[in-house]
């Protein structure tokens, strides 16, 4: 029967949910067999910013798995764009205008899946018209897969999750990164890591910015921050945040949108404070 829908034909009739978890369950678990067992390291932007077969190879895997079922859709992947900041400002912009775009980031926390440091995972989001609806963040070594679609809640393993309940920052874990770009990223992070450590319960930084989103979103984190992140990094974590009744937004307190890179995501409590030490460290940005 021809398809009289404007819809382009889904194999299946799968959901956009249902795509994303099957891929990114799928695909984190051909990575974490490849632990240990890849051949070559790639440097990228800089000695600190590294690839591996196994991050082109996973990427490669969800574009096959996601376009077979949407082929209609956008994609937007980590390892399709040059590195450095310009670059992907521009790759960005060059699917600005899509309706549908996948957001995907094959390996977040490469550095430690090189390493064997069980902190990385698969982040796949879903945008409509520039705007997150489904998030799924998969971390293949405690196997907890973590997602989010747009007024639904979010969960993990079938559990709602709930931000946490810390009020002030001095009752808060907060996790923040050490950027890889270490001319201008590194140096503005360590200026808030100097301002925020002194302040907080403590300080985690485990090398995954999409997972401490996602530890965000379930309370085992009351907020993340971090400098010179790129979509990929942020997008599912995004949205699982803003379903578990947090906050995120760029580190000057603006809302969310794809084109941030510098991000605080936190329990809704402690954003207002957490933001404004930042601000006062000068500590937002480049
Ligand atoms: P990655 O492993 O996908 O590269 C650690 O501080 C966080 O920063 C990780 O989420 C890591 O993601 C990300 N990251 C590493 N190098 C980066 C770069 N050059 N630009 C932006 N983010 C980077
Ligand atoms: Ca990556």
């Amino acid at each position: 029967m021809e398809n009289v829908n404007k819809e382009p034909y889904v194999v299946g009739g799968k959901s956009y949910t249902a795509v994303a978890i099957n891929t990114a369950a799928k695909t984190g678990q051909w990575i974490k067999s490849k632990l240990g067992d890849f051949n070559s390291i790639d440097v990228k932007y800089s000695s600190q910013d590294l690839v591996t077969e196994v991050d082109k190879g996973s990427e490669k895997m969800i574009r096959k798995l996601i376009m077979t079922h949407f082929p209609q859709h956008s994609f937007l992947g980590e390892e399709g764009v040059e590195p450095g900041p310009a670059a992907s400002a521009l790759a960005l912009q060059n699917v600005s205008h899509a309706e549908y775009l996948w957001i995907v980031d094959p390996i977040d926390g490469t550095t430690n899946f090189i390493h064997g440091f069980p902190f990385y995972t698969v982040s796949i989001a879903l945008a409509y018209k520039g705007e997150v609806i489904v998030g799924v963040v998969y971390d293949p070594s405690s196997d907890e897969l973590f997602v989010a679609e747009k007024g639904k809640g979010a969960y993990v393993h079938g559990k709602k999750m709930q931000v946490s309940a810390d009020d002030k920052l001095s009752n808060s874990l907060i996790a923040t990164g050490f950027p890889s770009d270490r001319n201008t990223a590194l140096p503005i992070n360590l200026k808030g890591i100097q301002s925020i450590a002194p302040k907080v319960r403590n300080i985690r930084s485990a090398g995954s910015a999409a997972l401490h989103l996602a530890y965000v979103a379930d309370g085992r984190l009351s907020g993340f921050w971090e400098i010179g992140l790129n979509s990929w990094d942020i997008a599912a974590g995004a949205l699982l945040i803003q379903e578990s009744g947090g906050t995120i937004t760029d580190t000057e307190g603006k809302p969310y949108s794809l084109a941030v890179r510098n991000v605080i995501g936190s329990n809704t409590l402690i954003h207002g404070e957490l933001q404004q030490e930042l601000s006062a460290a000068e500590a937002t940005g480049f």
